[in-house]
């Protein structure tokens, strides 16, 4: 990354910053995302550590009274530009919910993750916003919420709904919406495809069932106890998630002074539990409908993401597999969303193919810290190059680096930043 590349994504975060919070981009998503949030502030924390530290405090300033952290903080100025948007969840007349008008579902769990990062960059402002102890109390409600309201006797994470693992269309949730004998009808507002090609969007099929399961959640109060209802699944990534952000969570206890023990304990309970989703034949994790007792046997990029837990028995395996004809590693854009060889791939739409620039920063976290130094600075250095030449796109075609989706995204801009910076205090400039 040059700085003149430097300089392009910062202006890209400017431009999409709200006074307290960024918006993933400012036309199509023009609210705060909570899982967006979180790798914003990772690389906000090198522009300005205090700006980081308010990306986090205002999703922590829209948790629910049980502790969730929600998937959208809307801006209800701008109702109509989103949907399903403040008017649809009517958060307020939802018991527990904030004062601020929200989404009632949650995205992944990389919040703690975020927080400490964000505080070691500057723990002097930290300690003088009391930024730790404020969050290490926001995130300790956060994961009880998903222990306490959202795990099932598997000890995995449920989502309830496909916005909620962040890859809204992977090929994981066909079954289960199939499966779903009811859909929106054929009404269904589209604001999104003002910004971004249809064919790159997931289909108006798909959103109608999206609407039903978000009313449907929403018309019982988001309290988890419809018992008959249609979508529950567990899913490698969020799942790997929280275990990351749970050993996240055991060096905020130790420096906000708080213990320790609890969180790691839990951090490794969470992994026993991950291996439930294990697929020798594919070689990754897969997801597992939990309604349909069946396991949903494609290879995506979620499946890969448990490269992060430490202590994981199949490294070696999801690292093969990463490299293989199915990812691509070094040979294709970043790493695609699913499997290049799959009937079911499409380069693309959404999340069912194309790369994304937050999985690639997960997964070159993760080889960095497996020893993989060459694999995760080509892969850094990849984001930047296309981050770049294409203005920051959303997500990328593997096969050709085309910009998909839309552009001036912030998380792409935000993580292809944060890698250079680290890089770059190492002195191996990209
Ligand atoms: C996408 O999801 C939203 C719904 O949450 C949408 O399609 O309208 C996903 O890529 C999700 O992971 C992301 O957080 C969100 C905002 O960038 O956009």
């Amino acid at each position: 990354m040059s700085d003149r590349a430097l300089k392009a994504a910062t202006r890209v975060l400017a431009g999409n910053w709200r006074g307290t919070y960024t918006v993933p981009a400012a036309g199509l998503y023009p609210h705060q995302w909570s899982w967006d949030s979180a790798f914003i502030a990772i690389g906000l924390r090198h522009i300005s550590p205090t700006r980081a530290q308010q990306e986090l405090d205002a999703i922590f300033s829209a948790q629910w009274a049980d502790g969730r952290l929600p998937q959208i903080v809307f801006n209800p100025r701008l109702d109509v530009q989103y949907s399903p948007g403040a008017s649809f969840w009517q958060s307020q007349r939802i018991p527990g919910s904030p004062a601020v008008p929200t989404a009632g579902l949650i995205q992944p769990p990389n919040h703690a993750l975020a927080t400490l990062l964000v505080h070691q960059s500057d723990p002097e402002t930290s300690e003088r916003r009391r930024f730790l102890s404020r969050s290490y109390e926001a995130l300790l409600g956060w994961h009880r919420y998903l222990e306490e309201r959202r795990m099932g006797d598997s000890g995995l994470v449920h989502i309830v709904h496909p916005w909620e693992s962040g890859m809204d269309n992977s090929p994981f949730w066909d079954a289960p919406l199939a499966a779903i004998d009811a859909s929106f009808g054929s009404d269904i507002p589209r604001p999104d495809l003002k910004h971004a090609d249809a064919s790159h969007r997931p289909s108006n099929a798909e959103y109608g069932k999206y609407l039903y399961l978000a009313a449907r959640y929403r018309d019982h109060d988001c309290d988890d106890r419809d018992e008959s209802y249609p979508f529950v699944l567990e899913d490698p990534a969020v799942h790997a998630l929280l275990i990351r952000s749970e050993w996240a969570m055991a060096e905020i206890a130790e420096l906000a002074g708080a213990d320790a023990d609890g969180h790691r304990r839990r951090a490794r309970a969470l992994t026993d539990a991950l291996e439930s989703l294990w697929d020798d034949e594919l070689g990754c994790y897969v997801a597992n409908d939990v309604v349909a007792a069946e396991h949903q046997r494609f290879r995506t990029v979620s499946g890969l993401i448990p490269l992060l837990v430490p202590d994981l028995p199949h490294t070696d395996e999801l690292l093969r597999s990463l490299s293989s004809e199915h990812f691509g590693l070094g040979r294709i854009a970043l790493v695609p969303s699913h499997d290049l060889t799959a009937p079911t791939f499409d380069s693309a739409r959404y999340w069912r193919g194309p790369s994304w620039f937050n999985t690639a920063w997960l997964i070159a976290e993760a080889l960095s810290e497996r020893g993989f130094a060459d694999e995760a600075r080509a892969l850094a250095s990849q984001m930047a190059d296309l981050g770049l030449d294409h203005d920051f796109p959303e997500y990328v075609d593997p096969h050709s680096g085309e910009p998909r989706g839309t552009q001036r995204f912030s998380w792409t801009a935000a993580l292809s930043l944060d890698l250079y910076e680290r890089l770059h205090a190492k002195g191996e400039v990209l």
